[in-house]
């Protein structure tokens, strides 16, 4: 691996205007992140609206990332497809396009089985890439410790993209594999994934929040429990607000009120009603970032 994958990685928002990707949003919305500390990004993922966007979108995206980026921060591309061509495609290009690493859901909504899971990693992994399987309920699949272990074992799985609540079950793993990598995916517990053991986190309220969840990170590797507690808590108030009015569609549009203008999202997403805006921007004023 070219670069040690650890600490406070936004899911970065892919701007869109009029359905197409913004390039200049991303490049504002990348030099926020990295002046606020980012060591890398998670590209094109559920954050992302990568499940919205088509093959060739997807790999512009990809291309535009790392050309902005360069070997300022480590890059983990969401590759993932229902289709196991389009995902190895998709993981060969990031490949080639010089990622860090390639991360993927397993394939959900018809019930492969576990057969099928493992094959489908399988088949990334060989791509050329470091892999981070990710364990997510609303994909529908539930991993558990036993398949969860079979599938950390397999060649070339780097680790895990962890947006669970079971902390019991991260801190096994953790055991368990202790060079494996473990990103805590729920923003809202990041310092209590940390504190299980993760190495990192990975997620989408860090577009706008950055330096709090480098803080977090930082104060849990001191052992200040009380300051990990005390601003990620600060960091939840903005969270429990976006969880309100929509995480992806309202953050698009907090990156706006702050100043970077990410556009909107993709449909079906519905934009905020007037109500939901003002009522975020109450919450960004509150919390201190407006
Ligand atoms: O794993 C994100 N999950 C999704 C990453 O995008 C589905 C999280 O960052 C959540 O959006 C966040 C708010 O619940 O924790």
């Amino acid at each position: 691996m070219k670069r040690e994958l650890r600490g406070a990685y936004p899911a970065l928002l892919t701007p869109f205007k009029g359905e197409k990707l913004y390039e200049k949003g991303l490049e504002q919305l990348l030099g926020y992140c990295l002046k606020k500390g980012a060591a890398g990004f998670y590209v094109g993922g559920s954050t992302g609206e990568g499940f919205l966007m088509r093959k060739e979108e997807r790999i512009r995206l990809l291309t535009a990332v790392k050309e902005i980026v360069g070997e300022r921060a480590a890059l983990i591309a969401y590759t993932g497809s229902l289709r196991l061509s389009e995902a190895v495609e998709l993981s060969e290009t990031a490949a080639k396009l010089g990622y860090d690493a390639i991360s993927s859901v397993p394939p959900f909504y018809y019930d492969f089985g576990f057969r099928a899971v493992k094959e489908y990693y399988g088949a990334l992994a060989q791509t050329g890439l470091p892999l981070l399987i990710y364990s997510i309920a609303s994909s529908g699949v539930r991993l558990d410790f036993g398949k969860l272990c079979e599938l950390l074992e397999m060649e070339n799985v780097a680790g895990l993209k962890f947006t669970e609540s079971d902390f019991f079950l991260l801190q096994q793993l953790k055991a368990k594999y202790p060079e494996k990598i473990i990103f805590n995916g729920k923003d809202e517990m990041l310092a209590s994934g940390l504190i299980a053991g993760a190495d990192g986190g990975i997620g989408s309220t860090y577009n706008l929040m950055e330096d709090k969840y480098v803080a977090v990170c930082d104060a849990v590797r001191r052992g200040d429990a009380a300051e990990a507690a005390r601003v990620q808590a600060s960091a939840n108030e903005i969270t429990a607000a976006l969880l309100r009015v929509g995480v992806i569609p309202g953050l698009k549009v907090a990156m706006e009120m702050v100043g970077v203008d990410v556009g909107e999202c993709l449909r079906p997403f519905a934009p905020l009603t007037a109500e939901d805006r003002a009522f975020l921007r109450g919450a960004l004023e509150k919390g201190g970032i407006l």
